[in-house]
């Protein structure tokens, strides 16, 4: 048991858990089902009788949403993720980027990578009336265009990104996304099957934390 997390309590005092969490359509509800929620709760509530009080607060949270189990989300700088614009497509001419950012969630701590052809495109943040016109800034607000451009992102809001080669803007090169505190609830809808995915995860890592933890005692 010398491997296991040392952690004290599996919800730290930032945490915050509400309704936006709980599954929110047909879907999501269906992927929760597959959780053996209420009876995860319930043995942990036996446990925090006797042998962990510290837990109570924690399971007291999780308790209070049987009836409709809340997705865990944790705090974005635990779970950082790195975005390829464009994925497969990365950053070229004849990508719709509103599409790509559909249904993605951005959160502070995450990173924005663009990978283009350096001979032929470049990137630039930009403010919001700047995306709407194309008009480029004089000065490159990203350091150099190395082709593998990345950008962290460590402000919540709109970013704006736009390709300064002449008439890339207008022929599609623009990206805009909103970035979101990883540590509230995100009023964004979400992209249903990865969120859940990754809050499984959690949610059994939370699990596996508590159990092991209660185990050692
Ligand atoms: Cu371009």
């Amino acid at each position: 048991m010398k491997d296991c997390s040392a952690s004290v309590a599996p919800i730290v005092k930032a945490d915050k858990f509400n309704l936006n969490q709980c599954p929110k359509n047909e879907f999501e509800r269906e992927q929760m089902k597959s959780i053996p929620y209420a009876s995860v709760v319930g043995s942990l509530m036996y446990a925090q009788v006797c042998t962990r009080p510290d837990i109570v607060f924690a399971v007291g949270m999780l308790g209070s949403y049987q009836s409709n189990p809340v997705a865990l989300k944790t705090p974005a700088i635990s779970l950082a993720t790195d975005f390829v614009v464009g994925d497969d497509d990365r950053w070229k001419l004849g990508i719709k980027y509103e599409d790509w950012a559909k249904g993605k969630q951005f959160f502070v701590g995450d990173t924005l990578v663009f990978k283009y052809n350096a001979t032929v495109h470049n990137v630039y943040k930009v403010k919001g009336d700047n995306f709407k016109s194309c008009t480029v800034p004089s000065n490159n607000s990203l350091g150099s265009f190395t082709g593998n451009d990345t950008i962290k992102l460590a402000t919540t809001g709109n970013k704006w990104y736009i390709c300064g080669v002449n008439g890339h803007c207008d022929g599609g090169m623009k990206l805009k996304i909103t970035v979101l505190d990883g540590t509230a609830p995100a009023p964004a809808p979400s992209a249903a099957s990865t969120l859940l995915a990754t809050n499984f995860q959690i949610f059994l890592g939370m699990i596996f934390t508590i159990t092991s933890i209660v185990i050692v005692y």
